[in-house]
Formats: structure tokens, C-alpha cells, sequence
């Protein structure tokens, strides 16, 4: 960059004061302004989004493995007919709770914990947007997820499915408290959600370092922004059903009752138009992922930058288009049928132009195989897979065909875990030395790669061939005359070599957290501001925040980042700049730490529990709830005034 430009930046940054420190200053003031308070406090109050992040992430690999095991139990007692190592009951229970977990629990929090760490560095800024907010998203997911699985050790775990569906979990049939708990598990988990969403957008839009106009922003951001949009319409849907649910259940409203006028299909339509986009709410932000990994293993730009963004905001808002294909065995009209079908064949068009770019930016580079990139490579040839599988049963006859049998639950493994656990795991040996400092071992990280990859279509592949002979998904057993016995066994024991993949994964966690080789900044050579930071990066972030005039800024063939200066050192500020261009507006006031967040989390979450067991948790629950957030929103001196 020359002289001039970065003139022509400071020119634009007029109004901001300049501090026109040191580095040692700077480095003494940022860290003591930004500090988390040591101890159980700090532990509770910090609203630094890095540490929340990495709580959303390993709380959300604790319920990987959770789901994981429910996954292993199943395939134990699958893995001979007519087996009675698991009942029905435990077994409607294991098959809920892993599905339910692995959706609500797992990926999407995953995703969200990914977001929350990365948006903040990428878009060079000091903190999201609302940082309170942030750290009582977290402990109200937290809560929720205690909560159903304490339930489930109390034989209370939800046994409908992953949706739930009425009659079954209704009224009249769902068993005891069962089915309550897993729709108030719903209610906690969207609302830490929502929040997340919130946050992600008004750090997206007011956030960005100056210069970072909307086209120069990393792609991952982009998957990041429209995760969240599709969160902030999706995710009502199904709170608004879960609520209704209960309230069918608990203060007998008659909402899914066809007998006093409600409509069982309602639930399935509320429950998809936020299931379908669901899995968009997991895939988009993987694909985020495998757009940043890229270009630092073939070491060139993604190709296509632009139609890789348009086809993200294509997919989000195709994806509220398709709920009704979940639905061809409910007894349709035609025309819609025919509708839905061409709407879900539709969405291959731009999850195929994200392949071919991806393809296309591999093609013209020199690829490095590490890790990072085999995840990649494995992704694309996973999820390719479970998209044509995808395209097979968006069509109507083949899918009254498969309705129900292991063809389904071989196809949503295919594009889930191909489609987000392939690139989350990629992400994992990509961002650790950012997070920790320190590198992933890559020979246990191709041990990790090839385990998983190898185990995955091993365990999951004959599950298509037995659902085209017609075995049924959620059964506990089979009789022995079915012939399924032998492919069953393979698949079982394939799930081990599976399991033992995510062994690997996690000893080098371990090993690598204490004797790591240690990272360096940039350890890859990547071109996205979170590389401009020490790694891990200090509480601040940054000291200076950069300036940006390219889409890969570490890319310019340029000796320093150019910075902005003139935040305040001694209060925490971010820049707000508009919402296109970046252009810096004000110095914005970023909310302290505060324990006020986690009193409020309680509050919420001791409410909606007590409200599965009385209608009148909703009324004195939401004294307390007051109180703490009055605590949270107290007026504080504004810094203008203080000056
Ligand atoms: C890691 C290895 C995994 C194994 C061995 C596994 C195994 C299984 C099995 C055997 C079932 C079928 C149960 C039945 O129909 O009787 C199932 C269902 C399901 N799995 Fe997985 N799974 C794994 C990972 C995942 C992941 C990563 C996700 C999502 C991100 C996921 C989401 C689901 C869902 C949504 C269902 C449907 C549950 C229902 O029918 O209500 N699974 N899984
Ligand atoms: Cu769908």
C-alpha cells in the first residue's frame, strides 16, 4: 500500500481519536480495559466473545459425544435381529435423544460457537455486538441441554423423535412429562439461538473494520450472516410449535386436536418450515468453513467469489421453500407434490455452483494435502453422495418407496455429517493454532481423516441398501427371516472404526494442547484478518484495528497492515461504520463484563423448566426474570458523560 492511500484512510477516519501510543502502552491499557477478572466471577461475568465461543464449542463436542454414545447403543442392539440387549422404550428414547441432540445440541450450537469466535477477528473488531446477550445465549443453552439430559437419566427422555410428532407426542399418547421436556429443551435452545443471530447480524453490518466494504468481506462471514437470517425466520416456526405443543399438553388448548377443529398436519408443517432450513442453518456456515480452508492449502483466492455468495444467499432463501418434501406420504395434492418436488430439485443448482467453484479454485492451485484440506476433499465427496440421494427422494414415487426405511437415515447422515461434521473437523485442525496457540498434530490428524472417513461410508453406506429392502428406520429390532443380520453386524462394527476416529481427534486435542508445536501468528500463511493477531489472539483482539483495502489483506504484497487509530484504551470501544461500505461512524461503547447475564440465564431457565410442571411458573417465573434483567440494563454512566 502507498503512502497515499493510507492517508486517504485517515482522511476517512477523521473524528476518531487518534492515540498515538507505544506498543507496550497500548498492549498495558487494551489488556487491563479488556480484562476478564480472574476466578469463579470472571469465569461467570466475562462477556469476551472468544471465551464464550470456546465454551459453545467444547460444551457442544460434550453433547457430540453424548449422541454419540446413544448412536453406539443403537447399533449394539441392531447389530444381531431379534437382540434384547435395549426395549423398545429405552431404544424410542435413544434414537430421540441422539437425533434431538445431535441437531439442537450439537451441530447448531457448533456452528453458532464457530461464528461467534470468528466473526469478531475476521472482520477485524474488538467484540460482537451485544456481548451480554452473547454470554446469556450461552447459559441458557447450557441449561437446556442439562436439562433433557438429566430428564433422560431419570427414564423422563423424550421418546417422540427428533420431530416430534403428534399424536404420538401429544396429549393422548406422549408418555408422562416426556414429550414436554423435549419441546421446553426446544424453547431454550431457540431462544440462546435467536440471540446468537442478533448478534451476528449487527456485528456483521456495524462492525467491520474500515474499508471492509460488503464484496471484500471473507466469504465465511457471508455464511456466517446468512446462518443468521435463516435462524432469525426458521427458528420462530418452531418455537411458536413446541409452545403450542405444550400448551395442547399442559393447559389442554386444542391446537393439534382435529376432533375440536386443530390440525395434526400443522404441527408438520410448523415443525418443517423450520426443520428444512435446519439443515441449511449447518451446512451453510460448513461451507463458510470450506471456502476459508481453501485458499490457504491451494494458495490462491476461492474462484468465484461472487457466485459463491449469491448462491449462500440463493440456498437461504430456497431453503424456506422446500418443507412441504418432508411431507409426500401425508396425502397431497398433486400440484403441490409436483411444486415441491421442483423447488427441492431446485436448491441443487446453487450448492452445485459452490462445488464447481471450489472445484475449480483446487484445479487452478497447488494443492497441500494437510489435514485441513483432506476434511475438505472428504466433504465434497461426502456430501456430493447424500446430495444425489437427496435429489432421489425429493422425487415422489421413489420417496412412498423409502418413506421411513434406512434409505432416509443413510441419505440425512450423508449430507449431515458430510455435509457439516467433515468441514467442522477441517475447521478444527484449521483455526485450533488461532485459538490455543498451538498446532494439531497432522499424523495423528491423518489417522483422524482417514478413520472417519473410511468408517463414516463403511457405517453408512449399506444403510441405503438396507432400506431399499425395506428395513424400517426406528425399530429396535428385526426378525431374523428379514436376511438384514449380516449387513446389520458390518455396519455396527464399522461404526466402531467411525468411533474410533473421533478417539483420534480428541487424544490429539489432548496431546497436542500441552505439547503442540507452538503456532505463530499465521501459522498457514492465510489471507483473513484473524491472522493478524498473536495467537491465541489477546483479549482485545487487536491493538490497532486494521484497515482493509483488498479481500485478502494478508495477501497484499504490503510490509504492515495498514491501522486505524484513535479508540478510547481506557473503556472498551468498537468502531460502527455503515453498513455497505464500512465507512467509520462513531466510537461505540462495548458492554463490561457482568454477572448479570448468568443470574438472568437462571431466571429463564428455572422458569421454563417449572412451567412443565405448572402453568403458574409462567406468572411468578417472570418476577425474578424482571429483576435480573433490570439488574442487566441498569443505566450506566455513558463516557460522554464521564468526560
Ligand atoms: C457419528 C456417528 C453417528 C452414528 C453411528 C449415527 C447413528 C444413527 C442411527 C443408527 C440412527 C437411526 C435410529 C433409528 O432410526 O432406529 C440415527 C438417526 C439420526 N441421526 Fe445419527 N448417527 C451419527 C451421527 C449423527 C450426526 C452427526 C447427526 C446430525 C448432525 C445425526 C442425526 C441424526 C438424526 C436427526 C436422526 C433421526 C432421529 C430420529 O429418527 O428421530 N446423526 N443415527
Ligand atoms: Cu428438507
Amino acid at each position: 500500500m502507498s503512502a497515499a492511500e493510507v492517508e486517504l484512510n485517515a482522511e476517512e477516519l477523521k473524528g476518531i481519536r487518534d492515540t498515538g501510543l507505544d506498543d507496550a502502552t497500548l498492549h498495558a491499557s487494551l489488556s487491563e480495559t479488556w480484562k476478564t477478572p480472574d476466578g469463579l466471577y470472571g469465569w461467570l461475568a466475562t462477556v469476551d466473545h472468544k471465551r464464550i465461543a470456546q465454551r459453545y464449542v467444547v460444551t457442544a463436542f460434550l453433547f457430540l459425544i453424548l449422541a454419540g454414545i446413544s448412536a453406539l447403543v443403537m447399533r449394539l442392539q441392531l447389530a444381531s435381529p431379534e437382540a434384547g440387549r435395549v426395549g423398545p422404550d429405552l431404544y424410542n428414547q435413544l434414537f430421540t435423544m441422539h437425533g434431538t441432540t445431535m441437531m439442537f445440541l450439537f451441530a447448531v450450537p457448533m456452528m453458532e460457537g464457530f461464528a461467534i469466535y470468528l466473526v469478531p477477528l475476521m472482520i477485524g473488531s474488538r467484540n460482537v455486538a451485544f456481548p451480554r446477550l452473547n454470554a446469556f445465549s450461552y447459559w441458557v443453552y447450557v441449561s437446556g441441554g442439562l436439562m433433557i439430559w438429566v430428564a433422560f437419566a431419570f427414564n423422563t427422555g423424550a421418546d417422540a423423535g427428533w420431530f416430534s410428532y403428534v399424536p404420538l407426542a401429544g396429549p393422548e399418547y406422549g408418555t408422562g412429562k416426556r414429550p414436554d421436556f423435549w419441546a421446553q429443551m426446544v424453547t431454550y435452545t431457540e431462544v440462546s439461538a435467536l440471540a446468537v443471530a442478533v448478534e451476528v447480524i449487527a456485528t456483521v453490518f456495524k462492525q467491520r473494520a474500515p474499508g471492509m466494504t460488503l464484496d471484500r468481506m471473507p466469504i465465511y462471514v457471508w455464511s456466517a450472516l446468512v446462518m443468521a437470517f435463516i435462524i432469525l425466520f426458521a427458528m420462530p416456526a418452531v418455537m411458536v410449535s413446541s409452545t403450542m405443543l405444550i400448551l395442547d399438553r399442559l393447559v389442554g388448548t386444542q391446537f393439534f386436536n382435529p376432533a375440536s377443529g386443530g390440525d395434526v398436519l400443522l404441527w408438520q408443517h410448523l415443525f418443517w418450515f423450520f426443520g428444512h432450513p435446519e439443515v441449511y442453518i449447518i451446512f451453510i456456515p460448513a461451507t463458510g468453513f470450506v471456502s476459508a480452508i481453501l485458499p490457504a492449502f491451494v494458495r490462491r483466492p476461492v474462484f468465484g467469489y461472487l457466485g459463491i455468495v449469491l448462491s449462500l444467499i440463493g440456498i437461504g432463501l430456497l431453503s424456506f421453500g422446500l418443507w412441504v418434501h418432508h411431507m409426500f406420504a401425508t396425502g397431497l395434492p398433486q400440484l403441490g407434490e409436483s411444486f415441491f418436488t421442483a423447488s427441492s430439485m431446485m436448491i441443487a443448482i446453487p450448492s452445485g455452483i459452490q462445488i464447481f467453484c471450489w472445484i475449480a479454485t483446487i484445479w487452478g492451485g497447488r494443492p497441500i494435502l494437510a489435514t485441513p484440506l483432506l476434511f475438505v476433499l472428504g466433504f465434497i465427496v461426502t456430501f456430493v453422495i447424500g446430495g444425489l440421494t437427496g435429489v432421489m427422494v425429493a422425487s415422489v414415487p421413489l420417496d412412498l418407496q423409502v418413506h421411513d426405511t434406512y434409505f432416509v437415515v443413510a441419505h440425512l447422515h450423508y449430507v449431515l455429517v458430510g455435509g457439516a461434521v467433515f468441514p467442522l473437523l477441517g475447521a478444527v485442525y484449521y483455526w485450533f493454532p488461532k485459538i490455543t496457540g498451538r498446532m494439531l498434530c497432522e499424523r495423528l490428524g491423518k489417522w483422524n481423516f482417514w478413520l472417519v472417513f473410511i468408517g463414516f461410508n463403511a457405517t453408512f453406506f449399506p444403510m441405503h441398501i438396507l432400506g431399499l429392502q425395506g428395513m424400517p428406520r426406528r425399530v429396535y429390532t428385526y426378525p431374523l427371516e428379514s436376511g438384514w443380520g449380516g449387513t446389520n453386524l458390518f455396519v455396527s462394527l464399522c461404526s466402531l472404526v467411525l468411533t474410533a476416529g473421533f478417539g483420534v481427534l480428541f487424544h490429539n486435542v489432548v496431546l497436542s494442547l500441552r505439547r503442540g508445536r507452538l503456532a505463530g501468528d499465521n501459522p498457514w500463511g492465510a489471507s483473513t484478518l484473524e491472522w493478524a493477531t498473536a495467537s491465541p489472539p489477546p483479549s482485545y483482539n487487536f491493538p490497532r484495528i486494521p484497515v482493509v483495502d483488498h479481500r485478502e489483506p494478508l495477501w497484499k504484497d504490503a510490509e504492515v497492515l495498514p491501522v486505524a487509530e484513535g479508540l478510547r484504551i481506557d473503556a472498551r470501544e468498537v468502531i460502527a461504520g455503515t453498513v455497505a461500505d464500512a465507512v467509520p461512524q462513531i466510537r461505540q461503547p462495548s458492554a463490561d463484563n457482568s454477572i448479570w447475564p448468568f443470574l438472568a440465564a437462571i431466571a429463564v431457565g428455572v422458569a421454563f423448566l417449572a412451567s412443565i410442571y405448572t402453568p403458574w411458573a409462567v406468572v411468578w417465573g417472570s418476577l425474578p426474570v424482571a429483576v435480573t434483567f433490570i439488574g442487566w440494563f441498569w443505566p450506566k454512566a455513558i463516557p460522554e458523560d464521564e468526560e
